[in-house]
């Protein structure tokens, strides 16, 4: 039993959205906050850099279909239990996910649309869109961002594999032309990570390897010019490392080294038959990739903080250039103002509706009541009282908005705010 509060405005009311009626249950725990993202749709916009990016992917997978306008709601059948995600996978907490209702959540990733569009016929395409998580508050945490699932299956049936195959060849002699280094210990299959007992061996690693190719020619395209190297004499260095997802076999992330540092940018892997069953094209095999955008747009633009990318001031948007990836110029950084707060958490078992204390509801609290002007929630200090065994906790919130100067009088109302919720709320002593 994990704790949970309702979305504050009309709690009494069903929730309504696109004008469709979501009723309440023990379940919701979307905020208006979050909800008055769902219109915002970044990746739509051809001069920002999440637009940018989106449509250079889409450019190197130029004969995929680009779906970019599917609903953020989805079934939780769809974000999870297509996928085959166990019913005790943490993912489903209500600690992490956003839900309208039991039935209802904002998807958590690009993934929640792949039975449907396989289910649809579609062979080859990209799902572009905005996705939700629970998560903590700093300056590359935000509960919204943005990624791209591609899918390509095939029918053996129908030469497919012998396509890809002729695309491998060509896809090795582009990749062998680059200055790139692969590092993929992965390499066929392994004990831990290995292909589907329904495949064909020799069939799993052509599907393998096709997607290798297609992502590192990707990869090549996105940071084989700049800093990564690439192009002069550092050559780009990408490591595939070994992953698991419920619904791929065998699974991967791909990692790029950039300004010194490996950044991951995506999941893939090869589609479980068990999902392409489900979506009634058990007989197709392909793969699939998920890749996050704001990771990526962040190093290649040098944006710093992530907040950013929700900006309207023009002094951001006006920097930015339709194909074209610019270096972002901060303008002047406005002064930070800290706060901190100290509290009891609810001792253990108090009571008979006190449920499990989760540093995620607070964060969710701080940003309905704060938004953008919170920059970070850190926690401090903790202990344990020696008599009593409740347990402190100091969290400091470190207040600044991107666009102007805060003053100290509206900072100590939102301050003051949170401090009354999270007392009324979430059974927190305030010391
Ligand atoms: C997924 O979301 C899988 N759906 C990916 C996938 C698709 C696997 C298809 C297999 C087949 P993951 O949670 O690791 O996996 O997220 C994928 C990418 O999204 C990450 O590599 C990262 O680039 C980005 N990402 C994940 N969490 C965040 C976050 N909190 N903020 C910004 N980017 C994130
Ligand atoms: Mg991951």
């Amino acid at each position: 039993p994990r704790r949970h509060y309702a979305v504050r405005t009309n709690p009494t009311e069903p929730l309504v959205i696109d004008g469709k009626t979501y009723p309440r249950d023990h379940f919701t725990n979307a905020t208006p906050t979050i909800l008055d993202k769902l219109p915002r749709r970044l990746h739509l916009q051809p001069s920002h850099p999440i637009g940018i990016l989106r449509s250079l992917i889409e450019s190197h997978f130029n004969d995929f279909e680009h779906l970019n306008s599917l609903s953020p709601i989805v079934t939780v059948q769809q974000n999870f239990d297509d996928l085959g995600f166990p019913a005790d996978h943490p993912g489903r907490a209500l600690t992490d996910s956003y839900y309208l209702n039991q039935r209802h959540m904002l998807r958590t990733h690009t993934s929640a649309h792949e039975v449907e569009c396989f289910s649809a016929g579609k062979d080859r395409f990209l799902v572009t869109a905005d996705v939700y998580r629970r998560d903590e508050i700093d300056r590359s945490h935000y509960p919204v961002f943005h990624q791209m699932e591609g899918c390509n299956v095939v029918d053996p049936a129908q030469g497919g594999i012998e396509r890809l195959e002729r695309e491998n060849a060509q896809m090795r002699a582009a990749l062998g032309q680059a200055n790139i280094v692969i590092e993929d210990p992965t390499g066929d299959e392994t004990a831990t990570n290995p292909y589907q007992a329904e495949h064909d061996p020799r069939t799993a690693r052509i599907i393998a390897e096709h997607l290798k190719n297609s992502l590192n020619g990707l990869v090549l395209k996105l940071f084989g010019g700049g800093r990564a190297g690439g192009d002069g004499a550092e050559p780009l260095r990408v490591r595939w490392i070994e992953a698991t997802f419920p619904w791929t076999a065998p699974s991967y992330e791909v990692e790029v080294m950039f300004n010194g540092k490996w950044l991951e940018i995506l999941g893939c892997g090869v589609v479980r038959q068990a999902a392409l069953e489900r979506s009634g094209v058990g007989h197709k095999q392909g793969w699939a990739f998920g890749l996050g955008l704001e990771r990526i747009a962040m190093v290649l633009f040098s944006i710093p903080d992530i907040r950013l990318f929700w900006s309207s001031d023009a002094r951001f948007a006006s920097q930015f250039r339709q194909g074209e990836i610019s270096t972002f110029r901060p303008y002047s950084r406005f002064p930070e103002c800290y706060k901190d707060l100290a509290f009891w958490l609810p001792a253990q078992g108090e009571g008979e509706g006190v449920k499990a204390w989760h540093e995620n509801d607070f964060m969710e609290l701080v940003r309905d009541e704060a938004g953008d002007l919170v920059e970070g929630v850190q926690l401090i200090d903790e202990f344990t009282h020696p008599k009593t065994g409740r347990v402190s906790r100091c969290y400091r919130f470190n207040y600044r908005s991107m666009d102007r100067s805060l003053s100290n009088e509206e900072v100590n109302v939102i301050q003051e705010r949170v401090q009354e919720r999270v007392t009324s709320e979430m059974q927190v002593e305030v010391r």
